[in-house]
């Protein structure tokens, strides 16, 4: 079973994902863990997408999708993918990645949060890429490039949006509805 986990920047994406992964056997892959530890690191990729994300821009497709392809082929079983895809471009390529291995998405999870409580949430958090003018700048560009997602899973069929505001537990216990189903 392949899930994605889709929201706005802050919506508890990563915080969900870790609930998710406690108790349902998914490989948890998250592009934006894979993506500070190449800059922990200090590679040249790190280094390129420092930059990208402290202005809190989408890092180009191409570098994503190579960095996703080589984790999918070797958990073919189940993964959750949390923050990608973030673009159509992506989208579809996971589309074909999971048809060259025989396999589909079977669910996309929704995160649906107010912008003020996302501001709230970023601003206490704390990241690097989290100052007010990145926050706004990445809000926006959800809206422009990730938001129409929704429309592509919804017209695919496999879109459940639920209310990502309350308590972490509250949150998970409506997505093991979905996923036990
Ligand atoms: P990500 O690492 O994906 O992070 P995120 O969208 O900021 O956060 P997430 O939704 O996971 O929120 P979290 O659980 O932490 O992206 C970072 C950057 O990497 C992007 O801006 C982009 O530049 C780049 N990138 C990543 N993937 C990419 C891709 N596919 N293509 C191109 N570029 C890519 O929660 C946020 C805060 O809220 C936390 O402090 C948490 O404790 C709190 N919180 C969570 N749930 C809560 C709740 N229920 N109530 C109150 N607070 C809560």
């Amino acid at each position: 079973m392949h899930v994605i986990i889709l929201g706005a920047p802050g919506s508890g994406k990563g915080t969900q994902s870790i609930e998710i992964m406690q108790h349902f056997s998914l490989k948890h892959l998250s592009t934006g863990d894979m993506l500070r530890a190449e800059i922990a690191a200090g590679s040249a990729l790190g280094l390129a997408a420092k930059a990208v994300m402290d202005a809190g821009n989408l890092v180009n497709d191409d570098i994503i999708i190579d960095m996703v392809k080589n984790q999918v082929q070797s958990h073919a079983s189940g993964v959750l993918f949390d923050g990608f895809p973030r673009t159509k471009a992506q989208a579809e390529a996971l589309d074909a990645m999971l048809k060259e291995l025989g396999s589909e998405i079977a669910h996309v999870i929704q995160l649906d949060v107010a912008d003020e409580e996302i501001i709230k949430r970023m601003l206490a958090r704390g990241r690097e890429d989290d100052n007010e003018e990145t926050i706004r700048n990445r809000l926006a560009v959800y809206n422009e490039q990730t938001a129409p997602l929704i429309d592509y899973y919804q017209k695919a069929g496999k879109l459940s949006r639920i209310s990502g505001t309350g308590s972490v537990a509250e949150i998970f216990s409506r997505i093991q509805q979905i996923l036990e189903k």
